[in-house]
C-alpha cells in the first residue's frame, strides 16, 4: 500500500555534509520526496515533536542535539513507506545497524543516530503536519 513516513535528517548528519548522500539514497531507494525544508529546530519544537520520550534520562540531551544545528525534514511518499524507511534507517543504535543502512554509515552514537522516521503510519499522520502545511506536499 502506498503510504507517508516522516523523515529528519539530524544535525550531526545536516553538520558532517551528509545531506546529499542520504538524500541519494532516499531516491534510490524509490521514496518520492513529497516535502523537504532545512531548518532549525527551537527548543519548543524538539521537546514538542519528542513529547513521548520527556520522563526519559535521555531527553533534555536529545533536545538540546536536536537544536543544535539546522536538520532536513522530509515527507516522503512509497509502497510500505515506514517500515522501508526504518529499513533503510538501520538499527537506532548505529552499534546495531546492518550493512549500507544510513545509522551504520552515518550516526556516530545512539544519540547522534543520522535520521528519525516515523514508527506508524499514524504517527506519520501526526509528524508531518507539525511541519508541513497541506500545499507544501507536492
Ligand atoms: P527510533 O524510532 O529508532 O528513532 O528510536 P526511539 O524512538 O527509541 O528513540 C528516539 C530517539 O531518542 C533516538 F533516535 C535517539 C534518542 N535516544 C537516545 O538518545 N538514547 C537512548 O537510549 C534511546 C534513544
Amino acid at each position: 500500500m502506498i503510504e507517508r513516513t516522516f523523515a529528519i535528517l539530524k544535525p550531526d548528519a545536516v553538520a558532517a555534509g551528509n545531506t546529499g548522500a542520504i538524500l541519494a539514497l532516499i531516491e534510490t531507494n524509490g521514496f518520492q520526496i513529497l516535502g523537504m525544508k532545512r531548518i532549525r529546530l527551537s527548543q519548543a519544537q524538539a521537546e514538542n515533536f519528542y513529547g513521548v520520550h520527556r520522563e526519559r534520562g535521555f531527553f533534555g540531551s536529545l533536545v538540546t542535539f536536536m537544536t543544535e544545528g539546522p536538520v532536513v525534514v522530509l515527507a516522503l511518499e512509497r509502497e510500505d513507506a515506514v517500515a522501508k524507511w526504518r529499513e533503510l534507517m538501520g538499527a537506532t543504535n548505529p552499534a546495531n545497524a546492518a550493512e549500507g543502512t544510513i545509522r551504520k554509515l552515518f550516526a556516530t552514537s545512539i544519540e547522534r543516530n543520522a535520521a528519525h522516521g516515523s514508527d506508524a503510519a499514524e504517527t506519520a499522520a501526526v509528524e508531518i503536519p507539525f511541519f508541513f502545511s497541506g500545499s507544501e506536499l507536492l
